[in-house]
Order: C-alpha cells, then sequence, then structure tokens
C-alpha cells in the first residue's frame, strides 16, 4: 500500500473563463476578495456610475437588470451577489481544500452559515436602501417643499430606519462574539465561510469596522491571480 499523501486537487482550469464585471462602489468588491480567496484567474471589466450614481446602460449588455456584481463563467452568467459566492465556493472551493465550505459544522453554526447568506440582501440590505433613499429626499425635493420632505426624512430615519438597524445590529454584533475570541469569523472557524463572505457587502460603516479590525491574513494573493 502506498503510504505517499493523495494529490491535491486540480487548480482550476486555464482554459476556463472567469470575468468579473465590476461597477465602482458596490458589492462587486465582496466578489474580488472571494475570487482572491480562491485563487481563481479572472479578467475584471471596470465600470464607472453616472451622475446619477446609477450603472452605465452597458451592464445591460450583460445581465438584463444592469446590476453589479455579475460575473460570466465560460458562458453562462451569474447574477446576485449570494448566488455567485455560493457558486464560486461549490466551483472552486476544492482548489483551495474546501476551507472556506467546511464540511464538520454543528447544526447550529451550519445554519447560521445559511441564514447570513440570504439575510444580507433579503433583511439587511432594504433597510440599508431605505436610509439611501431618505437621504436622498431633501436635495432631490423642489426648493418649497424642503423643509417638509428634510423633516419627513428625518422622521422616517429617527423613528422607523435607525431603530430597525439597531436591532439588526445587536443580532450581528450578538452572533459575532457567540463565535468567542478564538474566532472573529460567523461560524468561528479559521478561515471566512459565506456568511462572512457575504456580509463584506454590507456598506453600513460599523459593521464594516467588525471587519476592518480582524487580524486576518487572506490564503494568498498570488501574482497570478491579480486582475488583469
Ligand atoms: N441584489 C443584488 C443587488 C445588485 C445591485 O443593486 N447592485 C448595485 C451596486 S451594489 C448596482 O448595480 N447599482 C447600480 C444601478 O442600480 O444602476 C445583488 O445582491 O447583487
Amino acid at each position: 500500500m502506498s503510504s505517499s499523501l493523495p494529490s491535491p486537487p486540480p487548480a482550476p482550469s486555464s482554459s476556463s473563463k472567469l470575468t468579473l464585471h465590476f461597477l465602482d462602489h458596490s458589492r462587486a468588491e465582496t466578489i474580488l476578495w472571494i475570487l482572491e480567496e480562491l485563487q481563481v484567474e479572472y479578467e475584471m471589466k471596470v465600470y464607472s456610475r453616472g451622475s446619477n450614481y446609477l450603472a452605465p446602460k452597458e451592464l445591460r449588455e450583460i445581465h438584463p437588470l444592469g446590476k453589479s456584481p455579475v460575473i460570466v463563467h465560460n458562458s453562462l452568467v451569474i447574477a446576485e451577489t449570494g448566488n455567485i459566492i455560493s457558486y464560486l465556493l461549490r466551483t472552486f472551493d476544492s482548489h483551495t481544500n474546501g476551507v472556506f465550505s467546511p464540511k464538520d459544522l454543528s447544526p447550529e453554526m451550519d445554519q447560521k452559515n445559511a441564514y447570513y447568506l440570504h439575510y444580507a440582501e433579503g433583511s439587511l440590505m432594504p433597510i440599508l436602501v431605505n436610509k439611501l433613499v431618505f437621504s436622498k429626499f431633501p436635495e432631490m425635493s423642489p426648493w418649497y417643499a424642503r423643509p417638509i420632505i428634510t423633516g419627513f426624512a428625518a422622521q422616517v430615519n429617527k423613528n422607523w430606519l435607525d431603530m430597525e438597524l439597531k436591532k439588526h445590529l445587536g443580532m450581528i454584533d450578538g452572533d459575532l462574539q457567540k463565535t468567542g475570541s478564538s474566532s472573529s469569523w460567523f461560524c468561528g472557524g479559521e478561515e471566512p465561510t459565506q456568511a462572512d463572505f457575504v456580509s463584506d457587502a454590507s456598506p453600513f460603516p460599523p459593521f464594516l469596522a467588525t471587519f476592518v479590525s480582524l487580524t486576518y491574513t487572506p490564503l494568498s494573493l498570488s501574482p497570478n491571480s491579480s486582475p488583469r
């Protein structure tokens, strides 16, 4: 019987072509992070937002909604941040020995990992988008209505959105604390899982601050996988 170690899984094929359509200041930053972690070769096409903060119409040639992130892997068009994250993990995590998709999670951690993938866009993001929209109300309103609209937007923010957000951040902080001091990730391991990748899409600064304080070192940022 041979005592040699099993050979590592093959690296993602160089013939497989992956393109990340990257809009500035967008959730596409999260996809960049996971692509680097997975050491996948990719190309990046960068788009700039217009003065209205919307994506340029060229993105609609990739996907009917014209949003970012969207990736094209070979000829497959894959949209929605959570969907892209789970696709990339399913397709490429074996190359990094599955460290970002641990199979030995307790039922509680496994559920937390699944929950946050859906929660980020389904529950947290609507609050953040509402905050953004209401913050734009005053500057978008005609001058004669501005004082009333400004007051209304402030009330919605204070009495609804900020109270909701406080509840959400309490839950997130509680979940991160439950993993104890040995890990800064949602599922308590040494590497991030999909719950962490998708949560980095959150633009809310206090939440991001949690990540900034991490002492985490990416697995590898190999020159071969740098964006071209
Ligand atoms: N639910 C989608 C949201 C995609 C989305 O709204 N992306 C924003 C950037 S983070 C965008 O493309 N905005 C420009 C626009 O709507 O024109 C996802 O998770 O990917």
